[in-house]
């Protein structure tokens, strides 16, 4: 457990994680620092007040932290650990942890952790339904929005924790250790942060890394990159695959969800029993049967919670239907994989709005996935110009240039013929013009909202 008391703590960015674990500490008797980019004195004044109540000292709005021997740093997942103020404390022996370390380290419940590119919060939300149609205490959080901490201080000792981890959040982890861990794909994403795709996958590799014999480490056979990386873990492997039979294991045969015991196989549903689109999401329901499987959830408990399961927000969801055209939200296709998912799952007849915060992301596949079924592409943000140079380089060149969402869905609705669907996946973060994918979401659902006046 860790002891804080008169501990010079600093706390690095105010956002959902920082605000959670400034409340999860200030009991423990810490001497509390915060730090922000933000000018938190003009956008959030009442945030200010409440920190000073608590005699914090404030750095913020581009003001230097002082180069003193603070014992913790907990770091949001936003702020990259190669900041200058967080490499000066660490060569004065600081501790940097993150919100999911802290969480660990000081709450309650046990932890089904899932992590990979794409995929993460639907799998994260199915697990949760199965897990709680089960009738075990069950929270629900993570990268998925709420932050851990919040749930482990109110959870007991019986209670999972179903998380959805990303890099950002495993960069920081020392002795984080997941019961059930899960692993569903590597493709590029946040190089901007990560460099490489060999760091980027080293640090996802962390989920497991203190895992005991007796977990569970769950993991993508069909992924080579993830099956790399699972031959170092330590704890009972329980692969999952669309392509082939893996005993112990959940696949498809037949096409019937299967999971291969050691006392045989047991069916599950059959694959056209699924809602959610895709083969992706395939992958994913393949993935959360094999967490509740590894959490010894009766079989006939995961078939029904699949077959009853709708998908998640922002997630290939269908908005509305007009004059025969569909739209559809995929604001959290985040990284050209997750819109390359998107576009495999829709029919042809796609007028797709993309673009975004660069991460510098490379969009070959991402063009190269249109096969004939995009038939215009509508482009915001700061990385139009770059998707449309390599679109154009690729030979499309159906491309409109827009200054905001609002006229990106009132083209692509004049564009769109009966049958067409207007998609919302832009293959980049929201941060250029958003808070947040959800806010990006909700704003193309309002002007979709306004089309029918
Ligand atoms: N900030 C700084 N300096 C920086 C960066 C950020 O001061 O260099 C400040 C910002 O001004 C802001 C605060 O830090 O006030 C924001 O912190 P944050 O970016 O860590 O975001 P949180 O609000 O704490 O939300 C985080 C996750 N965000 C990120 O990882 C970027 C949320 O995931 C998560 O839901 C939440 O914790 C609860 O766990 C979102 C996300 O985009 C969904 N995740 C990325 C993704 O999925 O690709 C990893």
């Amino acid at each position: 457990m860790l002891e804080l008391k008169s501990k010079k703590v600093l706390i690095a960015g105010m956002g959902k994680s920082g605000l959670a674990a400034l409340d999860a500490i200030v009991k423990m008797g810490p001497s509390i620092s915060v730090y922000d980019d933000r000018d938190i004195e003009w956008e959030d004044p009442k945030l200010l007040t409440k920190l000073r109540s608590l005699d914090a000292n404030v750095y913020i709005n581009g003001e230097p932290v002082p180069d003193e021997a603070w014992d913790y740093v907990i770091l949001s997942p936003g702020v990259p650990p190669a900041k200058d103020f967080v490499l000066a404390a660490k060569r004065r022996g600081a501790e940097v942890i993150g919100e999911l370390e802290l969480s660990y380290q000081i709450g309650n419940g046990k932890y089904a952790a899932i992590t990979g590119t794409n995929g993460k919060t639907t799998t994260t939300t199915l697990v949760g339904e199965i897990f709680k149609a089960s009738g075990k205490k069950t929270a629900v959080a993570g990268n998925i929005g709420t932050p851990v901490v919040t749930k482990a201080l109110k959870a007991d000792d019986d209670t999972w924790l179903v998380t959805e981890v990303s890099s950002f959040q495993l960069e920081t982890t020392k002795e984080f250790r997941a019961e059930i861990a899960a692993f569903l794909n590597l493709t590029p994403d946040h190089m901007d942060r990560h460099g490489d795709m060999e760091t980027y996958g080293e640090v996802k590799a962390k989920i497991f890394e203190n895992q005991r014999p007796e977990d569970y480490f769950v993991y993508n056979a069909d992924d080579e990159g993830v099956s790399a990386l699972a031959e170092k873990a330590k704890g009972i492997l329980i692969p999952f695959s669309r392509k082939k039979e893996v005993s112990p294991g959940v696949f498809v045969k037949g096409g019937r969800i299967t999971l291969g015991t050691e006392d045989g196989e047991i069916d599950l549903l059959g694959v056209e029993e699924i809602f959610i689109p895709g083969k992706h999401n395939l992958e994913n329901v393949l993935a959360a049967a094999a967490v509740a499987y590894s959490a010894e959830i009766e079989p006939t408990v995961i078939a029904e919670a699949i077959r009853q399961f709708r998908g998640v927000e922002h997630r290939l969801e269908f908005v509305d239907k007009i004059d025969g055209v569909d739209f559809v939200n995929d604001s959290k296709g985040t990284n050209p994989d997750a819109a390359i998912k998107a576009i495999e799952a829709i029919p042809a007849g796609i007028i797709l709005i993309a673009g975004g915060y660069d991460k510098h992301s490379d969009f070959t596949d991402f063009i190269n996935a249109f096969r004939g079924k995009v038939k215009h592409m509508l482009l915001i943000g700061e990385t139009a110009e770059q998707i449309k140079n390599t679109a154009e380089g690729l030979g499309f060149t159906n491309i409109s240039m827009e200054a905001d969402m609002g006229s990106c869905v009132r083209l692509g609705f004049e564009l769109a013929e009966e049958g067409d669907t207007v998609l919302l996946s832009p293959a980049c973060a929201s941060w250029d013009m958003y808070s947040c994918f959800e806010e990006r979401g909700e704003h193309f659902k309002a002007n979709v909202g306004e089309l029918r006046g």
